[in-house]
C-alpha cells in the first residue's frame, strides 16, 4: 500500500467506509479526479442526465441501503442544477454528501469563467459546507458524514478544488468520530411523562421522519400495542406502523379530507406523543391544533425544534426508541379509547377514500395496490395524485413510499424509483407521477435504460397541473397556465427502450401491470384520467 493518496481518495475511502456504493451526477472537467477516486474506492459512478434527478436517484439508493446519498456536480451550472434536490435533502432529512468541483482559490482570483461562490449557494440549504483542503481531507470527509447522519439527517456540501483533489496526502486517516449513543430522558420530566402515560385514557402518537431515520419502527409498534395507542404518521413516516394494523390511522399531511377525521381525533386525545414528528410536512390545518396547557403533549425530537407550528408540554431532545423505552419501563398499561373511537376513525378514513370507483385516479391506485405484490417499493411525485395516493397507498414497512413531502418538489418520483430499483433489482418498484412532473424528468428514462433496471412508471395523464388547476378554480380565477397537451407517454417510454402502454380501464391497467412485472425493461403506464378528477376526493 502506498503511504500517500490523493485528497480525493481520502474522501472516497471514507464514503466507502460509510457504506456508500453508488454516486450519481454528471462529470465536468473539474470533477474527473473525484470520480476516478470514487470508482477506485469501490463506489460506482452513475451518469444521470440532470443533476437534480441524480440527487433523487442517490436518495432512492439511500432508502434501500441506508448509506448517505452521493451527488456529484461539476463547477457552476452542474452543481447549481442540484439546488432543488439539496434543499429537499435538508427539508426532508436525507443524509446526502454533495460533491462539487470548483476552481482553486488562487486561480479564482484571476479566472472567472463559471466561477461563483458555490458555498454561499449551498450554505443555507445544507447542514454544513466545506471547501476541501488537502491537509484536512481526512477530517473533512469524516466530519461531513458525521454531520449528515447525526441528529436530524441532512445534506453536507463539499467544494473540491481541482488541484486539491489531486494533492498527495498521507493515506493514514485519523480515527473516525464514534457515533453518539441514543439518549433518553431522565429525572422529574421523565417521571411526569410516565405519570401521564399511566393515566391516559385517550393517548395518540404522531410519528414522523426522525423515527424512520432512527429505525424506531419496532419500538413504536411495541409501545403502541402495549398501551393501545393509535398511530398517525406523517407521509414520510408511513409504514412505521403497518398501515393495516388496527391501531394505525395512516398518514396525515396534505389532505383536508383526511384531516376532517384526524384533527378532531387528535384534539379529543388526552396525551399526544409526538415521536420524531416534524410538522414541516403538514398543511396549516395542523398548526396549533392543541393547547399544551390543556392536553398533555410530549415532543420527542432528534434536535431542538423552533418551528412554532405547535408547542408541547414537555420537550425531549432524545432518541425516539430509547425515550419510548424509558416511558414504558415499568409503567402499567390500562384500557384506552374504550368507546371504539379508533375503529370509528379508521372506518371514517376508509369511507373518505373509497376504492370502488369504476375508473379515475382512485381506481388506478387501488388497482396498482391490488396487483403489485406486498413489499413493492413505491415513489410519488408532487401534485393532486400524491395526496390521494398518500391516503390510499397502505404501507407495510417504513420507506415503502418514497416522496418529497417537506419541500414537496415535482420531478422526484421517477429518479427515486430508478435509484431504488438499481440498489435492489429484485424488489418490485413503482413510481407514480403526474403528467407535468413526469415531463420534468422524462429524459431520465434514458438512465433507466442504460442501467438496465425495470421499474414501473405510472403516469396520471390529465393534461393538467391538477392540484393547481383545482386551487385556481376554487378561487374563481381565470384558467391560466395550468393546462397542457395530452402527450403520448407510452411512446416516450418506447422511445427510450422501455415498454409503454396507455390504459383507460381497470382491466387494461391490470394487464399492463402484469406485463410490466414480467418485463426485463422499465415500463411506462400512462393512465388517462378526467380533468378535474380530484374534486371532492382529496
Ligand atoms: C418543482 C416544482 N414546481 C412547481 C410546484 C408547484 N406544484 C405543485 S403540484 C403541481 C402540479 C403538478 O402537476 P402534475 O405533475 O400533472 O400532477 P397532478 O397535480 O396533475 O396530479 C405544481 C405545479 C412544485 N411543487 N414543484
Ligand atoms: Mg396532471
Amino acid at each position: 500500500m502506498p503511504d500517500t493518496i490523493r485528497a480525493a481518495d481520502a474522501l472516497a475511502r471514507r464514503l466507502y467506509a460509510a457504506g456508500c456504493r453508488t454516486a450519481f451526477g454528471m462529470p465536468g472537467g473539474e470533477v474527473l479526479t473525484l470520480i476516478d477516486a470514487l470508482e477506485t474506492a469501490g463506489i460506482r459512478f452513475v451518469l444521470a442526465k440532470h443533476e437534480n434527478a441524480a440527487g433523487f436517484m442517490a436518495e432512492g439508493v439511500h432508502h434501500v441501503d441506508g448509506a448517505p446519498a452521493i451527488l456529484v456536480g461539476t463547477i457552476g451550472p452542474g452543481t447549481l442544477n442540484g439546488v432543488n434536490v439539496v434543499a429537499n435533502a435538508l427539508q426532508d432529512q436525507v443524509p446526502m454528501i454533495v460533491l462539487s468541483g470548483c476552481m482553486d482559490a488562487d486561480e479564482a482570483q484571476t479566472y472567472t469563467h463559471q466561477v461563483l461562490d458555490q458555498q454561499a449557494v449551498f450554505r443555507p440549504i445544507t447542514k454544513a459546507s466545506f471547501a476541501l483542503n488537502a491537509g484536512a481531507a481526512h477530517v473533512i470527509a469524516d466530519k461531513a458524514i458525521a454531520i449528515a447522519t447525526e441528529g436530524r439527517m441532512g445534506p453536507v456540501h463539499i467544494d473540491v478544488p481541482i488541484s486539491v483533489a489531486d494533492t498527495q496526502i498521507t493515506a493514514i486517516a485519523p480515527p473516525a468520530r464514534a457515533p453518539a449513543s441514543p439518549g433518553a430522558p431522565s429525572g422529574t420530566d421523565l417521571e411526569t411523562a410516565r405519570g401521564w402515560l399511566a393515566t391516559a385514557k385517550r393517548p395518540v402518537m404522531i410519528v414522523g421522519v426522525d423515527a424512520v431515520n432512527q429505525g424506531a419502527n419496532d419500538a413504536v409498534r411495541r409501545f403502541a400495542e402495549m398501551y393501545q395507542v393509535p398511530v398517525i404518521t406523517t407521509y414520510k413516516a408511513k409504514g412505521v406502523m403497518p398501515e393495516d394494523h388496527v391501531l394505525s390511522l395512516g398518514g396525515a399531511g396534505l389532505s383536508p379530507l383526511a384531516d376532517k377525521t384526524l384533527v378532531p381525533f387528535v384534539q379529543s386525545s388526552d396525551l399526544i406523543l409526538c415521536v420524531g414528528y416534524d410538522p414541516i410536512e403538514m398543511r396549516p390545518g395542523w398548526r396549533d391544533i392543541w393547547d399544551p396547557r390543556v392536553q398533555n403533549v410530549i415532543d420527542i425530537t432528534a434536535a431542538p425544534n423552533h418551528h412554532y407550528m405547535h408547542q408541547a408540554t414537555l420537550n425531549f431532545v432524545t432518541d425516539c426508541a430509547a425515550t419510548l423505552g424509558a416511558l414504558s419501563d415499568g409503567t402499567p398499561p390500562q384500557a384506552t379509547w374504550t368507546q371504539g373511537e379508533v375503529a370509528a376513525a379508521k372506518a371514517s378514513l376508509a369511507a373518505a377514500f373509497p376504492t370502488d370507483d369504476v375508473w379515475g385516479p382512485a381506481a388506478v391506485i387501488d388497482t396498482c395496490r391490488k396487483v403489485l405484490p406486498a413489499g413493492t417499493r413505491a415513489s410519488a411525485d408532487s401534485g393532486a395524485h400524491r395526496i390521494l395516493l398518500s391516503q390510499m397507498w397502505h404501507c407495510e414497512a417504513p420507506r415503502a413510499l418514497m416522496q418529497s413531502s417537506a419541500l414537496c418538489t415535482m420531478g422526484c418520483a421517477v429518479p427515486m424509483a430508478i435509484g431504488a430499483k438499481l440498489a435492489a433489482p429484485d424488489v418490485p418498484v413503482v413510481s407514480f407521477s403526474g403528467d407535468a412532473g413526469f415531463l420534468m424528468v422524462a429524459g431520465e428514462l434514458s438512465t433507466a435504460a442504460e442501467l438496465n433496471v425495470a421499474p414501473i412508471f405510472v403516469v396520471f395523464v390529465d393534461a393538467s397541473l391538477a392540484l393547481i388547476e383545482k386551487k385556481q378554480r376554487e378561487r374563481q380565477l381565470s384558467n391560466t397556465g395550468v393546462d397542457f397537451m395530452k402527450h403520448d407517454f407510452a411512446a416516450i417510454g418506447k422511445a427510450f427502450g422501455g415498454a409503454g402502454v396507455t390504459v383507460q380501464s381497470r382491466a387494461e391497467l391490470e394487464i399492463a401491470l402484469q406485463d410490466a412485472m414480467a418485463a426485463d425493461t422499465f415500463s411506462v403506464i400512462a393512465a388517462i384520467i378526467e380533468r378535474g378528477a380530484y374534486d371532492g376526493r382529496i
